[in-house]
């Protein structure tokens, strides 16, 4: 992945619209979205150039939203742990947020990261945009070819789920327990049963 791919735009629905038009390789970057998404239709917020809004174009791959997670974490920097399944956080506070859809043969994983504005409760990173998409953009192609048992590794190491009590979310019903690990395609452990989505919620210690 290289610069030459990067669609740089101003106000656009979201990211992830723009890049489901385009070939694999394609990286589309916004100031602005006038419809940010998040999973299950919920809302992603940044006033006018105030975030790093970017939607990667890949082939499928199994692992992508860990290994996304792995990619911005390493792109933001030491203080960046990641929250089960798809958060980047800094202080158990989110930074950003990661989104993958999927069409029959690709993926677009769409990125937010506040930069320089954050809603109440949430974090920011305050560094340059381009910068911060530069470190992306290079760690999300080396994620990607990385062998799975590797990006596993170093999800749980960056991971602030694991080792925590939470409940977790899925429609309308709720569990409690122990988050004990991630499994080969990046399910989550809790009290020995697997969760392959959900909402999650890191209980006090
Ligand atoms: C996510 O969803 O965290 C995935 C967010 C992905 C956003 C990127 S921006 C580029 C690309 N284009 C898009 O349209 N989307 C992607 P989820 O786990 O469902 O979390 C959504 C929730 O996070 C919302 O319901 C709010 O509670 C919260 N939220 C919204 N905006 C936020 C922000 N700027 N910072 C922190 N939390 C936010």
């Amino acid at each position: 992945m290289g610069k030459a791919n990067v669609l740089s735009l101003g106000s656009v629905t979201s990211t992830q619209d723009v890049a489901r038009e385009l070939p694999v390789g394609s990286i589309v970057v916004a100031d602005h979205q006038t419809a940010g998404r998040g999973r299950l239709d919920r809302r992603w917020e940044a006033p006018p150039g105030s975030a790093l809004l970017v939607s990667f174009v890949f082939a499928r791959h199994p692992l992508l939203s860990l290994a996304a997670g792995v990619a911005a974490a390493h792109a933001c920097g030491p203080s960046v742990q990641l929250k089960w399944p798809n958060d980047l956080l800094v202080d158990e506070r989110k930074l950003g947020g990661i989104l993958v859809e999927t069409t029959p043969d690709r993926a677009i994983c769409g990125i937010g990261i506040n930069l320089t504005f954050a809603p109440k409760g949430a974090a920011m990173l305050d560094q340059p945009r381009d910068a911060v998409l530069d470190r992306l953009t290079a760690a999300m192609g080396e994620w990607i070819g990385a062998p799975p048992e590797q990006i596993l590794k170093r999800w749980r190491e960056l991971s602030a789920t694991l080792g925590r009590r939470v409940r977790i979310e899925v429609g309308s019903k709720s569990t409690e327990g122990l988050a004990e690990d991630i499994g080969p395609h990046g399910e989550l452990i809790i009290d020995g049963f697997a969760f392959v989505a959900g909402s999650v919620t890191h209980l006090s210690e």
